[in-house]
C-alpha cells in the first residue's frame, strides 16, 4: 500500500491566488493541491492534502499524522512564527517534517524570519513559491518510498 504524507496548510492560505499575489502568485490552493496529488502519483505515495485557519485543527491532523502517516508537509502560515502547541506536537511525530513557505520570509519583515516549526523540521523551503511543494515531496519521496 502507498504511504500516506499530510500536506498541512495554515491560516489564510485559503486566500491563495485571490489576494496579494505579488507576494503568493496567482495560483490558488486547490491548484497546489492538483500538483501534489499529480506527482504524489508518479512517486507511489498518497497525499492527504488540508487547510484550516484554526491552531487547534492543525494540532489534530498533526496527532492524527504521527498514527497514520509516513512524513508532513507544512505550511504553518503565520502560526510558523507564533506557534509553540504546533511545534510541541510535531516533536511528538518520529517521521521527516518538512515546512514549505511560498514566499521568501527572510526577505520579509523580522517577525517572519523567526520559526518555531524549524526547531523540528528536517528541511525548510521558502521563497521557491508553490513549487516549494513539490520540491518537499520529492524529498520526502527519496527518504520515504520504495
Ligand atoms: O510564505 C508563506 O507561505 C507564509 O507561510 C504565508 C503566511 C505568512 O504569514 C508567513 O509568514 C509566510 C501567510 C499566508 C497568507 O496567505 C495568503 C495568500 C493569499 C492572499 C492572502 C493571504
Amino acid at each position: 500500500m502507498a504511504q500516506l504524507i499530510y500536506v498541512l496548510n495554515g491560516p489564510n492560505l485559503n486566500l491563495l491566488g485571490k489576494r496579494q499575489p505579488h507576494i503568493y502568485g496567482h495560483e490558488t490552493l486547490a491548484d497546489v493541491e492538483a500538483n501534489c496529488k499529480a506527482l504524489a502519483t508518479e512517486c507511489g505515495l498518497e497525499i492527504r492534502f488540508l487547510q484550516s485557519n484554526a491552531e487547534h485543527q492543525l494540532i489534530d491532523w498533526i496527532h492524527e499524522a504521527r498514527e497514520t502517516a509516513a512524513a508532513i508537509i507544512i505550511n504553518p502560515g503565520a502560526y510558523t512564527h507564533t506557534s509553540v502547541a504546533i511545534l510541541d506536537a510535531l516533536n511528538t511525530c518520529e517521521f521527516p517534517v518538512f515546512e514549505v513557505h511560498i514566499s521568501n520570509v527572510h526577505k520579509r519583515e523580522a517577525f517572519r524570519h523567526h520559526s518555531y516549526v524549524s526547531l523540528r523540521a528536517d528541511g525548510v523551503i521558502a521563497g521557491f513559491g508553490i513549487q516549494g511543494y513539490e520540491l518537499a515531496l520529492r524529498r520526502v519521496s527519496t527518504l520515504v518510498g520504495k
